[in-house]
């Protein structure tokens, strides 16, 4: 009996459960959505323009994890859409998984002698990076999207450093374990009806269990109905009108953006930023506009007499909502490059957007040169029709396609072309 009481013996984990079969069932769906989660997660890096130093990221050493930055393109212009919809969605609706794969090999992290030779000593090293950095992982990035930038500028380097410690530890546990996990999964289809798992396939069968109260497939069955229902209240976040009503989990504290043309949602309120009403007023107003040629200052009647272009745009963030398309109307970024001295369509240079908001990390924004160049990317004045409302960026806000909603600056007070 006293080899039952600690959890370094064998016979102290009695679930009959455990067994290799369904620790590689859902060790194959994690490798399946754990790589998706990555490479999602590295082109949301990507899409936030961390190259355009110190103003959207100043992550120390991205320059060798960054390694494979590219600029994200502005085509099709529900790209983070999809791409950030999927990260967040995905992660979310794999956590049932994620601790189920935990609690069918907790006896092994448990296991006595710590290390049976150089070989386990090592495999043992890189399973305490893999269950600690998809802990990480799983961690801030819930917190991230569910209480809205608990680590305000530090999300990015927490989560862009855990995801490549994370990764490497799977990439060789996948290595070590892949072919194993196949083995199980094709020799319980080839047999009839439910493998009954034996001691000798492995340490993670108990050598004494209780009786089953539920089957292995149904065990399986109950992990993936968590996931399903994770996915079914999640999944809302990434649409308007009543299906966000279905996205239970999603948060709903700030503002509730009614109906109307500014009926979307809303990230931060103009009263959250600290915008007076006063420094936004026709008469207070003016857009600096800076670049090779100098400065101008324009007023909203100014804006308004360039020429005006349409976009219909989504607004996507990196925490998983986003709106379908909105109508926005207002000034090409490019029109305003060339009035301060880059007209040449193949001469246009990247800007720093900067906002009335005094405080706050997302009061400026870096555009990439093939951003300000799309004739889709506008300084917004108008949304669906009427005029910008005070919490979508009144009087003007950037709009440019298929970026992540951070760069979309609302409140714009300056542009300054080709100054990163
Ligand atoms: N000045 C300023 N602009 C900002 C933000 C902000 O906090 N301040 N939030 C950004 C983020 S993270 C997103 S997702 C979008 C949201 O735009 P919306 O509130 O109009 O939907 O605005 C972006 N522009
Ligand atoms: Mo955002």
């Amino acid at each position: 009996m006293s080899d039952r009481r600690l959890p370094s013996s064998p016979g102290f984990w009695r679930s009959p459960l455990r067994g290799p079969w369904f620790t590689s069932v859902l060790g194959l769906v994690l490798l399946a959505g754990i790589t998706v989660l990555f490479v999602t997660g590295l082109v949301s890096y990507a899409a936030y323009n961390p190259g355009l130093t110190p103003v959207n990221d100043q992550t120390p050493g991205k320059g060798i994890l960054g390694f494979y930055l590219f600029d994200w393109p502005t085509r099709p212009r529900w790209l983070y859409r999809l791409t950030q919809g999927v990260h967040v969605t995905l992660g979310i609706t794999l956590i049932p998984v994620l601790l189920a794969k935990l609690w069918s090999v907790v006896p092994r992290l448990f296991a006595l002698p710590p290390a049976r030779s150089l070989t386990h000593a090592l495999e043992r090293i890189s399973l305490l990076l893999l269950v600690g950095g998809g802990l990480f992982e799983f961690v801030t990035g819930v917190l991230n999207v569910q209480l809205d930038y608990v680590f305000p500028g530090s999300f990015y380097p927490l989560h862009f450093y855990g995801a490549w410690v994370f990764f490497a530890a799977f990439a060789v546990h996948v290595a070590l374990k892949l072919p194993t996990a196949l083995r199980h999964v094709r020799r319980a289809r080839g047999a009839d009806g439910e493998p009954t798992p034996k001691r000798e396939e492995g340490d993670l069968v108990s050598p004494r269990p209780d009786p089953p109260s539920v089957s292995r497939r149904g065990a399986l069955w109950l992990v993936g109905g968590g996931s399903l229902l994770l996915f079914a209240t999640t999944a809302g976040r990434s649409f308007d009108g009543p299906l966000r009503q279905t996205a239970l989990l999603a948060p709903h504290g700030g503002a509730d953006p009614g109906t109307g043309p500014g009926g979307f949602q809303i990230n931060k309120t103009a009263a959250y930023a600290g915008i007076d009403a006063a420094e936004t007023s026709e008469e207070a107003w003016r857009l600096v506009v800076t670049g090779r040629t100098g400065t101008v200052r324009l007023g909203r009647a100014d804006l308004l007499r360039l020429p005006l272009h349409s976009s219909a745009l989504p607004i996507a963030c990196v925490e998983g909502w986003s709106t379908s398309d909105q109508w926005w109307r207002g000034v090409r970024l490019s029109d305003l490059a060339a009035l301060v001295g880059y007209g040449d369509a193949d001469g246009v240079p990247d800007v720093l957007v900067e906002s009335l908001q005094r405080h706050g990390a997302f009061r400026r924004a870096g555009l990439r040169a093939n951003q300000v160049r799309d004739p889709l990317s506008l300084l917004a004045l108008y949304v669906n029709g009427e005029d910008l409302t005070p919490d979508h960026g009144y009087p003007a806000r950037v709009i440019v396609p298929a970026a992540p909603g951070v760069l979309n600056t609302k409140w714009v007070a300056r542009l300054t072309f080709g100054a990163l």
